[in-house]
């Protein structure tokens, strides 16, 4: 990883220290970081600011900025700003555990909103200006083009509306991921809009590098700091069962007509059991198939090491430590079967449903009719964030979710008679998979869904209770359709709350 990696020498008088590009950004400000789960964030920039910020408070004066993101990023930046007490207001999607728990006790304004909408909004105007960006990148190039690191998200937008740029430029990342990227630039505001030229999952539709206008750089960093990205569990024997259900299913569908043999394009979230059922394909009967996904993580990796997965399209890499050491040892191979997106075309709406993705997200609960809650425990404690889930769950030719049927411990169901908090309807929720069974909901009512989630995905400690609820609920409910006990039904997280369990007996 040699070379020079800020090749426009007009630029070479804006390289700085972490801590000066810092002095950059005063109190209140909006800041539009890059970063994308692990993978792409500016890893010196936030902590210089974060000392900053610490000192201001400690001398008595009030500093706090607006941040913006592409999704959860790295504890240099969530957690060292968080930690500081730094960040008046966050969006989109976060799962650093310092910020959560500052959101979770009020102390922090976080936005939730779907991934693909961000640029779009960032655009509307409403969100207020955006005073600084401050994106990680991989090289300048001579004509002043950016080279993109490992994630994408919304750096172009940022790059785009941002009063001032601040680059950080990581020798870390791989010069060969010059040429992965692909940025779309023929989005805009209705009435203006056109239809996105994309029609495969491996179409290259835009450039392989950031534009930036020279004059907005007010500073430049140089880092060598890997991506901080977490390891992912090995899969147990729910996951395993999980993915063992969902392969039946595509094979059930395929044998049907239904899905063609290289099935359609995967999109698969966040988390063990996403990452579990991609490890599970390795071994399945299906050939060439593609991915168009928010991100690549281990499982995709290894399907394409397997020959199965032919390509994958997405905004950011999401890896353990080792398969990013992995991936980068081979960077130049794997550049042919990948590309990386803004966020706003990975996640599109009218992308998803034109390609007839195959969405596989987890969840925090579902009910008894499919509506889904993939964000607040107990109706109340946000986990991370809707995330990408929404854009892909409504879109998606097949929507499934997957989840274990117990959480900590077995003294949570994830199946429950209503969901405390609701981010998929029932409509967007098609295909339901515990390690118990799956349950296929397409074409059916409200309470044939009932019935079969009950039977298909309780679990055994919980699935007596829950049809003694439906019993109950099909005789004393204010109406058939989808049969209820409103004073009730949330009775099982308020005995969560209570006595640390929904069990009745505890
Ligand atoms: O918490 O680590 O403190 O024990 O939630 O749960 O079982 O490890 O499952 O890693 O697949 O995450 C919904 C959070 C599942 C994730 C969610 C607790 C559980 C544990 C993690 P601990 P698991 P996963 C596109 C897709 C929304 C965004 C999305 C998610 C922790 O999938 O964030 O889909 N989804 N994006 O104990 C209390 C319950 C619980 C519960 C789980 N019922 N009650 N706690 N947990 N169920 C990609 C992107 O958007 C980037």
């Amino acid at each position: 990883m040699q070379g020079n990696r800020i090749a426009n020498a007009g630029l070479a008088n804006r390289i700085m220290d972490a801590d000066a590009a810092a002095s950059l950004i005063s109190n209140g400000m909006t800041i539009g970081m890059s970063g994308f789960t692990g993978s792409g964030y500016p890893k010196a920039v936030p902590v210089a600011l974060a000392k900053r910020i610490e000192a201001a408070h400690a001398a008595g004066e009030r500093f706090r900025c607006r941040v913006w993101t592409g999704a959860s990023t790295g504890p240099e930046l969530d957690g060292a700003l968080a930690r500081a007490d730094g960040i008046e207001f966050r969006l989109p999607y976060n799962s650093d555990p310092i910020a959560r728990d500052k959101i979770n006790r009020g102390e922090m304004e976080y936005f939730d909103m779907h991934l693909s909408q961000v640029a779009p909004m960032a655009w509307q105007g409403f969100l207020g200006p955006l005073d600084v960006a401050v994106v990680e990148v991989a090289g300048i190039r001579a004509d002043g083009s950016l080279i993109p690191s490992s994630s994408v998200g919304n750096n172009k937008t940022w790059l785009d509306r941002a009063q001032g740029v601040i680059l950080e430029v990581n020798r870390w990342q791989n010069q060969a991921l010059e040429g992965m990227h692909d940025i779309y630039y023929g989005t805009a505001l209705p009435p203006h809009r056109v239809p996105i030229p994309l029609v495969r999952p491996d179409d290259r539709i835009g450039d392989t590098h950031f534009r930036c206008d020279p004059d907005k750089i007010i500073a430049i960093v140089e880092t060598d700091a890997p991506d901080r990205n977490l390891p992912f569990a090995a899969p147990d024997a729910a996951a395993n069962a999980i993915a063992g259900h969902l392969i039946e299913f595509f094979r059930h569908e395929v044998a049907k007509g239904r899905l063609p043999a290289s099935l359609l394009p995967l999109q698969s979230g966040v988390g063990n059991i996403a990452n579990a059922v991609l490890s599970g394909l390795v071994t399945g009967p299906f050939e060439n198939m593609t991915s168009y996904t928010e991100v690549i993580q281990d499982g995709m990796l290894d399907l394409l090491d397997s020959g199965k997965l032919r390509m994958a399209s997405a905004t950011a890499f999401s890896l353990s430590p080792e398969a990013a050491t992995r991936l980068n040892a081979d960077m130049s191979r794997y550049r042919d079967k990948m590309i990386l997106r803004p966020q706003e075309i990975s996640n599109h709406p009218e992308l998803i449903r034109r390609l007839g993705c195959l969405a596989m997200n987890g969840l925090i609960e579902a009910d008894i009719y499919g509506n889904v809650n993939s964000t607040h425990v107990m109706g109340s404690r946000i986990q991370n964030g809707i995330g990408g889930s929404g854009d892909f769950a409504r879109n998606a030719y097949v929507s499934i979710f997957v989840t274990p049927s117990t959480a900590k411990g077995g003294k949570i169901s994830a199946i429950v008679p209503q969901a405390s908090h609701v981010d998929h309807i029932s409509q967007d929720v098609q295909v339901l998979v515990t390690e118990q069974g799956l349950a296929d909901l397409r074409g059916l009512s409200p309470k044939q869904r009932a019935a079969l989630i009950i039977e298909k995905c309780a679990h055994p400690d919980y699935r007596p209770a829950l049809a003694d609820y439906y019993r109950r609920a099909r005789e004393g409910s204010y109406g058939q359709q989808s049969p209820s006990l409103p004073g009730e039904a949330l009775s099982w997280h308020q005995r969560f709350i209570e006595t640390g369990s929904m069990l009745h007996h505890c």
